[in-house]
């Protein structure tokens, strides 16, 4: 699934390539997400000097739908920070996450930003990466497998599309906000990293095709941890909600910031 190299890249010297997850913006309320949100562009103005590229690993959206002609209001400041980033050549990758798989093309066309919805291995300096939100990976979640995969199912979001916007996005802010009251207590808690599904997964994976990196978000709880093999590394990014953390590959080596 990861074992094809999907771009490779030089780091320049003095550079950095970046890396943050859930966000969530739009959640818990407005005012928590627009301070949210102006620490996140704070964050990026401060790193931009830099900044090779960025990858924004998953549920940067607490809900995120996109209609032929409509988006969702709000999150303009990160719009325009990644916009302008985006113009002045610094590459963003932005992957989908459980709570704004929806994404179609409004990011690529509109941002310049490239869209993944599963993971990928890109190479950076001779090192490999794979990068993911990490949702439905490893064992276990089988219910939210089966709603993934009714979610990512092209006649449903084609119905879903038919309800009005005021609906259609009321609707879904209201089932995402469920979805974290409901899985929230564990989200925050991770006594051993070695148990957790995703890092089961990626270990397999890299068992089969190493990498140096594993770079996922969705636990929103940051934690490094070398595979047995020591020769590379399950990074899990933390959240905004709570850490505000956020990775950085530098010539040397990856940080937890
Ligand atoms: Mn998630």
């Amino acid at each position: 699934m990861v074992a094809r190299v999907q771009a490779e890249f030089d780091l320049p010297e003095g550079k950095s390539v970046f890396f943050a997850s859930d966000l969530h913006l739009g959640a818990p309320n407005a005012a928590s997400s627009a301070e949210r949100e102006r620490a996140f562009v704070a964050w990026m103005d401060s790193v931009k000097p830099r900044a090779a590229a960025l990858y924004l690993v998953g549920d940067v959206f607490d809900f995120w739908f996109e209609y032929q002609h409509a988006i969702p209001k709000g999150f303009a400041r990160i719009q325009g920070r990644l916009a302008q980033w985006s113009d002045e050549g610094i590459p963003i990758y932005m992957f989908t996450g459980n709570h704004d798989l929806w994404m179609r093309d409004y990011f690529t066309k509109e941002l310049g930003i490239q869209v993944f919805h599963e993971p990928v291995r890109h190479v950076w300096g001779g090192r490999h990466l794979v990068v993911g939100h990490g949702d439905g990976l490893g064992p276990g979640d089988n219910g939210y497998k089966l709603l993934k995969r009714l979610f990512t199912f092209q006649p449903f979001q084609t119905l879903f599309r038919l309800l009005h916007p005021d609906l259609g996005i009321g609707l879904a802010s209201w089932l995402s906000r469920g979805s974290r009251a409901r899985t929230g207590q564990g989200d925050y808690a991770m006594s051993d990293v070695r148990k957790e599904a995703i890092y089961l997964w990626a270990e397999q994976a890299h068992a089969a095709c190493p990498a140096d990196y594993w770079i996922f978000g969705h636990r929103h709880y940051p934690a490094e941890s070398q595979f047995a093999d020591g020769r590379g590394t399950y990074v899990n990014l933390g959240d905004w909600i709570k850490w505000r953390s956020w990775g950085e590959l530098t010539e040397k080596s990856l940080e937890l910031n």
